[in-house]
């Protein structure tokens, strides 16, 4: 059965002229033993929630997935689309790109990534399984890992977090072939990783991964463990190959049709490319079968609970919003800020929006890389989920944005469950790998990135964000929104959560900022990503002003002294480029209008900016890094001020 795996690995890789046979016809045994006789799954529903999730970190090796789920009969996963390996719209992407329908859990590629998203998969089935019950929650997260995704440095954050959390269904088998693309892997690393991860806290053994039965008895003693494990699994890159075999030459390009003839007749596989005998095919196809009996046993625990919990439990997974409770509860949030107006931290104001939010969408976990107060990611009673407690809904995911980034996509790819957490913008750089998947894979992962400027002051330069908007912009279908008050911090909330299809970084102030919107709207103004906060006073504007975040208070102020001195000005609130640059045209020109000069205030770099103001347009903010100082004193400093946005207006109207 291992030797089919190998066989579609080696001719699909010969077809395409490109990829990894290497890791397919190593890990070929692990992957037959933990797919015949421990993953609790059902080839016929790929999205069943309780079955147990396979993640292949090492995402080069997807020829070992693709032919997986091709011989264990996943409909999706036809020889058709073997044989189209790596080519245009196949599902057999170069590396497995998330596509539920086909069975495939998470995008995987970038080394290190897997396994991180798999801590955050059965964090959320720990979580799960306290408020829904072993019942209805009660499964493993298994990961296929290889020397590189070890190496990476995230993989030291997830397993340190997984670890302590004592997640002992997750369940790594880590490919030790000892070699990766350069050679011997002996040539960078000299790490013991089994007692690397077992001073992690993790139930960690070895032991030689072509003998299945070694594998089994591994694997149940991981399932019993009250940790999470590690089996390192010694293995023979390239399996089979007979001039190849354990060496880097078989890691990342065809064999050759030479050595693929030879490596059939080693293995004794007779049959043609791309073909199965039936014998093997139809025992692939009983393994993908065995799981039937469990889930349609499920499905009657599940009809069997109340119904309440049941609807619940089936609203969560399918990822709908509770849509009333949560207009409701920003409709509420948006009446108190009305009467009772709040000049406040758009960090404060998120707190208060999540206050509201929280109580009204249940799936909603919070966390921050230790930040939590200074992020306000966690709200009044909100419980902390510990290996003590996993109903808690608080993450503190320690100092570890990378991780915590990564974890938060494979919570929002388990299902059930909206993460969200917190860091500083400047720290974005450090989880913008994951951040960057989250968006590739249409995950709602909420980043709430607080001290997003200057404004943070006396930390200085190091920690104050200067091209991090602009950065995070660049990344296709990520949201960025920088709300200017408490009002848009809640509507921008609002927004964030209602994108079920991408994730969204929130860009919250250290420093106060008074509340512009002062009358209540019922309608989401932030909604069409910019909009005009104040009109030019007697029709046609001479001057157009455009600002996020912290900066539309001083282009407020700028206004008031352009109006002192006659000249009729509009402010334009921008709080996501994103949704404004995806409105129609004449929407956009609206926003944009035709005063002649248009200023854009942020304090950041110009970039992106001229979208909007075009490329005469005259940008105020920052050019170059901060400086440690009290926040006042470096807006003068670096003339991000209402009086220089004024003069820059007049300078040009002269
Ligand atoms: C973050 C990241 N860096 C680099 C790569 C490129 N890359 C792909 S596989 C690999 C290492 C291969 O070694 P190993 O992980 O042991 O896999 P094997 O050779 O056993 O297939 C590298 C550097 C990557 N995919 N992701």
């Amino acid at each position: 059965m291992a030797n089919a795996i190998r066989a579609l690995a080696m001719d699909a890789v010969e077809q395409a002229k490109s990829g990894h046979p290497g890791l397919p016809m190593g890990a070929a045994d692990i992957a037959t033993v933990l797919f015949t006789r421990f993953l609790k799954f059902d080839a016929a529903d790929p999205a069943w929630p309780d079955r147990d999730r396979f993640v292949l970190s090492a995402g080069h090796g997807s020829m070992l997935l693709y032919a997986l789920l091709h011989l264990l009969g996943y409909e999706k996963m036809t020889v058709a689309e073997i044989k189209r390996f790596r080519q245009l719209g196949a599902l057999t992407a170069g590396h497995p790109e998330h596509n539920l329908a086909a069975g495939i859990e998470t995008t995987t590629g970038p080394l290190g990534q897997g396994l991180a998203n798999a801590v955050g998969m059965a964090i959320a089935e720990r979580h799960l399984a306290a408020l829904f019950g072993d019942d209805i929650v009660d499964h493993a997260t298994y990961v296929l890992a290889s020397d590189g995704d070890l190496m990476e440095g995230i993989s030291q954050e997830a397993i340190a977090l997984a670890g302590h959390l004592k997640l002992n269904k997750l369940i790594v088998l880590f490919d030790d072939n000892g070699i990766s693309i350069d050679g011997p892997v002996a040539l960078a690393d000299s790490v013991d990783q089994v007692r690397r991860f077992q001073a992690a806290g993790w139930a960690a053994t070895r032991v030689d991964g072509h003998d299945p039965e070694a594998i089994a008895a591994a694997l149940e003693a991981a399932k019993a463990s009250e940790r999470p494990s590690l089996i390192a699994c010694r293995t023979t890159i390239g399996f089979g190959a007979p001039t190849k075999a354990g060496t880097e030459k078989t890691h990342g390009a065809p064999l050759g049709a030479e050595e693929i003839a030879a490596a059939r007749q080693k293995l004794g596989w007779s049959a043609p490319a791309f073909e199965i005998p039936s014998a093997v095919r139809d025992r692939w196809r009983a393994a993908g079968a065995r799981g039937r009996p469990l889930r349609l046993a499920w499905q009657d625990r599940l009809a069997a609970l109340d119904a309440p919990r049941r609807a619940a439990f089936e609203r969560r997974i399918t990822g709908a919003l509770p849509a009333e409770k949560v207009a409701a509860a920003v409709e509420a949030t948006k009446r108190k800020l009305a009467e009772a107006p709040q000049d406040i931290a758009t960090r404060a104001a998120s707190e208060t929006a999540l206050e509201a939010l929280t109580a009204a969408v249940p799936e909603m976990i919070g966390g921050s890389a230790d930040l939590t107060a200074s992020n306000n990611t966690r709200t009044k009673g909100m419980k902390t989920l510990s290996a003590a407690d996993y109903a808690g809904r608080f993450i503190h995911y320690g100092v570890r944005e990378h991780g915590m980034a990564a974890a938060m996509n494979g919570m929002a790819l388990h299902g059930g469950v909206i993460p969200y957490g917190g860091t500083f913008l400047a720290f974005s750089d450090y989880s913008r790998p994951a951040i960057r998947l989250a968006a590739l894979m249409g995950q709602r992962v909420i980043h709430v990135m607080t001290h997003d400027s200057i404004g943070l002051g006396e930390d200085g330069p190091t920690h104050q964000p200067v091209e991090h908007l602009a950065a995070l912009r660049a990344i296709p279908n990520l949201k960025v929104f920088r709300p200017c008050d408490a009002v848009e911090t809640v509507e921008c909330w609002q927004l964030a959560l209602e994108t079920a299809t991408g994730p969204s970084v929130l860009a919250l102030t250290r420093q106060s900022v008074p509340q512009l919107r002062r009358d209540f709207v019922a309608g989401n103004r932030c909604a069409r990503g910019a909009y005009e906060l104040i009109g030019a006073a007697g029709g046609a504007a001479a001057v157009s002003l455009f600002a996020s975040g912290s900066e539309v208070a001083i282009a407020v102020a700028a206004h008031k002294l352009l109006a002192a001195r006659a000249v009729a000005a509009r402010v334009v609130s921008v709080p996501c480029f994103e949704l404004f640059l995806a409105a129609p045209a004449a929407e956009r020109a609206a926003v944009v209008g035709d005063a002649a000069i248009k200023i854009a205030v942020e304090a950041g770099v110009r970039q992106g900016w001229d979208a909007i103001i075009g490329s005469d347009g005259t940008f105020v903010g920052m050019a170059g890094f901060g400086a440690s100082a009290p926040y006042k004193d470096l807006y003068r400093h670096f003339a991000i001020t209402a009086e220089r946005v004024a003069e820059a207006a007049l300078a040009r109207l002269r």
